[in-house]
């Protein structure tokens, strides 16, 4: 009897109850409540994320904040940059940077306060009138013949893009020309580093004696990221001898063999013969800035290096149709590197995705922005030519599947496919924070890497009527693993395992945001950089400054004693530029150096092209 008449019984109740007046309002509103939550929980899960993202919606409500919220926010990264630059001069000035934890200091580049130096014209943009004049007395006390730390000799890459583009940055914006004759200053004890016969510059130098160091063989960022300063002090001090350093790089890469490596530089080169050396490529860590240069050089001489410009859109038809892959699950597109040539000829891609690698978007959008790509005539430049076979081998094949299509458009679909997973490193974890390394978990066991390539996946979609988003450029939803999840190593629905956890208060992605809010006026740019920021400062604020991440993977996320100077050079100053509502540096008039010190675009007059013997111009 229990069996059948409890049911009745709970039936009846239950009908009486929605009927009574007394209950009915209360009740069917918690129903309805109740119907729509369960509804809304199933689109959630079950509608393509590609096509409804509550993340992203909110992300977009976001982005109508007014003019004043953002100004606002702008204000808040100022104060951040204050919080970390007196932090900084209370604790370690003049040593180079802070330890943000101990309040200790270290000399790792140099010993003059290389985040002095790297911070000069952000101090200067955000209107800090007392900090840029305590700052310029660091500067003008300097001594920069004897440097501390590694026996004495001075890293020539770092030195470059950090001090040296910070003082001729700051000379650009506030011309005060002691910042330029430290610039010369600074130049003139390097110089001894060019004493190869490629003119590519060895690793080290001491600056009291003029010995260099290091191998023969060289690594390609660190050779060939010094176009932009060189070409600047050549420029604003009139001296011929530091544009033919700068040129004496440039021709050396013109002139490689690339035929085995299709077109692309490798990483490793013989500084003696100026030949590089096997096949491993990337645009990550030891190769990116020098591939950023040859687009940023051309930019910077106001279009007129033009084998600059020929040697970037080489490099990225390389990447575009070689190295960019997608991912199986959420459709991620990525960049990578490839290991050898002895699996594929392409080479093995590691499908390692590196943080370093999210300022490719920033340059592929900026790229777009700036240059007649669908136009190169205007430019002097045959686009088919120079996937020539004979000289530059399987690169061909890339041109040709590019000259299919509208380059423009292609180089913004990589930029903001890769931007997209930029991000999702970043809101996928708990700390709203991205990991350093992630690698794909993209299986190829029974069909070749070929197969998983980013431009495959562009051509299937356009074979099939370009239907839906792009392949990887649609929002995703974020994919957070419980604490469980993540210790258990069951957490489902993510398509990468981190390999470097840390989050090292890197800019890339940032500066991609960056390039890509400018170029595309896309909101939602600017709206993650926001609440990349609310993470810096829940996640890694300290009280003396900020502080890099062991691990991303939790919140609150452990913290390491490190306060890298590229944080105040790069991280907060792309923030800030993003966030306030001026454009004091617009794309076309200025040009970022590696390290985000802005550069002004010039014009060469005929006399230096003359006096500069500027063959290439
Ligand atoms: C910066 O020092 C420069 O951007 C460099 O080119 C590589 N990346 C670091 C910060 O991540």
């Amino acid at each position: 009897m229990l069996g059948t008449e409890l049911p009745n019984m709970f039936t009846r109740k239950c009908s009486r109850i929605w009927h009574s007046s007394r209950h009915r309002p209360l009740l069917r509103s918690s129903f309805y409540g109740l119907v729509l939550l369960i509804a809304l929980y199933t689109l959630y899960h079950l509608v393509p994320r590609s096509t409804t993202d509550f993340f992203s919606d909110f992300l977009n409500a976001e982005a109508d904040a007014s003019p004043e919220i953002w100004n606002e926010r702008a204000e808040q990264v100022k104060q951040a940059f204050v919080h970390a630059y007196h932090g900084y001069e209370r604790y370690a000035s003049p040593n180079d940077e802070l330890k943000p934890i101990s309040r200790g200091k270290i000399n790792n580049f140099n010993g003059w306060g290389v985040t002095v130096f790297d911070s000069l014209d952000t101090i200067y943009l955000l209107g800090l009138n007392d900090e840029f004049e305590r700052a310029l007395t660091v500067v003008k006390q300097t001594n920069f013949s004897i440097s501390v730390g590694n026996d004495g000799f001075a890293p020539y890459f770092e030195t470059v893009i950090r001090y040296l583009g910070g003082l001729l940055s700051a000379y650009a914006l506030s011309k005060d020309h002691m910042l330029l004759e430290r610039a010369e200053d600074l130049a003139v004890v390097l110089d001894p580093i060019f004493d190869t016969p490629s003119g590519m510059p060895f690793y080290s130098v001491n600056p009291t004696t003029g010995e260099h160091r290091g191998p023969e063989i060289g690594i390609l960022a660190e050779i060939s990221s010094l176009q932009m300063e060189y070409t600047y002090l050549a420029k604003v001090t009139g001296r011929k001898q530091y544009f033919q350093r700068a040129d004496a790089v440039s021709k050396t890469l013109a002139r490689a063999k690339l035929r085995d490596t299709g077109g692309m530089f490798p990483i490793q080169w013989n500084l003696t013969s100026g030949e590089p050396i096997g096949y491993r490529l990337s645009v990550g860590a030891q190769a990116d800035s020098a591939h950023e240069y040859l687009l940023k050089q051309y930019l910077l001489t106001a279009k007129t290096d033009k084998t600059s410009l020929e040697m970037y859109l080489r490099a990225t038809t390389h990447i575009i149709t070689n190295l960019m892959y997608i991912s199986p699950t959420r459709h991620l597109a990525y960049v990578t590197d490839s290991a050898t040539s002895t699996f594929w000829e392409l080479g093995e891609p590691t499908h390692i995705f590196e943080h370093l690698s999210c300022f490719l978007p920033g340059m592929l959008a900026l790229g777009a922005h700036t240059l007649p790509l669908d136009n190169l005539d205007e430019a002097g430049i045959n686009f088919r030519n120079l996937g020539d076979q004979a000289t530059f081998g399987y690169a061909a094949k890339g041109f040709k599947t590019l000259r299919n299509y509208n380059l423009t458009e292609i180089h913004l679909w990589a930029a903001e496919s890769l931007a997209q997973t930029c991000w999702l490193t970043y809101a996928d974890q708990p700390s709203g924070l991205g990991p350093d390394e992630i690698m794909m978990k993209t299986i190829h066991h029974d069909s070749p890497p070929e197969n998983y390539l980013w431009i495959k996946a562009i051509e299937k979609w356009r074979k099939s009527g370009a239907r839906g988003p792009v392949p990887g450029v649609a929002d995703r939803r974020p994919v957070v693993y419980s604490e469980r999840e993540r210790l258990s190593g069951k957490g489902v629905g993510r398509d990468y395992v981190l390999r470097k956890p840390g989050y090292l208060l890197r800019p890339e992605t940032l500066e991609s945001f960056y390039i890509l809010w400018r170029v595309t006026g896309d909101s939602k740019w600017r709206t993650r950089a926001w609440a990349i920021f609310e993470a810096i400062e829940r996640e890694t604020k300290t009280p003396s400054g900020y502080a890099s991440l062991r691990s991303v993977e939790m919140s609150p996320a452990p913290k390491e004693d490190s306060m890298p100077s590229y944080f105040l050079a790069e991280t907060l100053k792309y923030l800030y530029l993003m966030l306030s509502g001026k454009d004091p540096l617009p794309l076309n008039e200025w040009v970022f150096n590696t390290e985000a010190h802005p550069f002004p675009v010039f014009e060469w007059s005929e006399e230096e092209k003359k006096a500069f013997e500027m063959s290439n111009t």
